[in-house]
């Protein structure tokens, strides 16, 4: 067993004044391409017990982008609803990428960060899974999208400029302890975010999902891919191949967490 914690504990948000026993929330992210099966997956180990806390994807705030609602109280029910930024990268990604991934990383952020409060105070190995990173967000979706002409230099440098000043205010509140990779073929993908029926992305094309599974598999499976955050690369990542069906089979819930508590183990 390591002595030397991995992450040095950071302060009061996630060490109370239990500090001197060492207690520190695990954070864990789950990643995977569009529709793999996560919010599925988080949703099983919310279940699990009190020490473990789930954040999930703000995807209803990209639907429906609001500023606070004290902002709206002289407007009518009509006027409230905000725009679905999700909507308008896909309708057009070369004026919305910049705009929907500034805010999916900012909006992500401000969820994880809320998150590390009073649930997991009385736990004794409380544990965060995060639905997706601020890390997944830059160097899978931001890249991919720069890299298809949606992006601009200009726009690309700002983004990424924004992104490691967000990581060096905030990221000692939500720099991982490990990733769950859940991992399906792009085709899966696709039957299940059809199945899904989220009527944004109905037009995503096979070729899209391949472009993200391959980013997937170099930064998760391959380890090829670099970034700015030297401790990412040694951070233990658990794999979990979903292309069969898990939901509503217990017997897979049942293998999937036993494999979860034993990589949190030893971490
Ligand atoms: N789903 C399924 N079988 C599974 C896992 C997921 O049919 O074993 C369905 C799930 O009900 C949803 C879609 O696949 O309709 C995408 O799953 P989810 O939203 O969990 O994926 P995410 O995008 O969060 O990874
Ligand atoms: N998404 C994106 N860029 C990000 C994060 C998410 O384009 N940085 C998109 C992909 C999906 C949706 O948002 O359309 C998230 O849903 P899912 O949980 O299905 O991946
Ligand atoms: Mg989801």
């Amino acid at each position: 067993m390591s002595l030397t914690p991995k992450r040095p504990c950071p302060d009061s948000v996630n060490c109370s004044m239990n500090d001197s026993m060492e207690k520190r929330i695990k954070r864990i992210s789950v990643e995977g391409n569009i529709a793999a099966g996560k919010s599925t997956f988080v949703r099983l180990l919310e279940q699990e017990g009190a020490d473990w806390e789930v954040v999930p994807e703000p995807i209803a705030r990209w639907c429906n982008v609001q500023t606070d609602t004290s902002d709206f109280e002289e407007l009518t029910t009509s006027q409230r609803s905000g725009g679905n930024v999700l909507q308008l990268m896909y309708e057009k990604p070369e004026r919305w990428a910049y705009t929907f991934q500034s805010y999916a990383c900012i909006s992500r952020v401000r969820a994880q960060i809320r998150s590390a409060n009073g649930k997991l105070r009385d736990a004794e190995n409380p544990v965060q899974f995060f639905e997706r990173s601020i890390y997944s967000d830059r160097y899978i979706f931001a890249a991919n999208l720069y890299e298809n002409d949606c992006m601009s230099e200009t726009e690309w440098s700002i983004y990424q400029d924004c992104h490691t000043w967000l990581h060096s205010q905030f990221g000692k509140h939500i720099e991982l302890d490990g990733i769950i990779y859940l991992r399906a073929s792009p085709e899966k993908c696709l039957d299940r975010l059809r199945l899904r029926g989220r009527e944004e992305e109905q037009g995503i094309p096979l070729e899209y999902l391949e472009k993200l599974h391959f980013k997937h598999e170099s930064w998760l499976q391959h380890k090829t891919l670099t970034t700015d955050f030297e401790y990412l690369s040694d951070v233990p990542v658990l794999t979990i191949d979903v292309n069969e069906e898990f939901k509503g089979n217990h017997l897979k819930h049942a293998d999937m967490i036993e494999k979860v508590k034993e990589f949190l183990s030893t971490l």
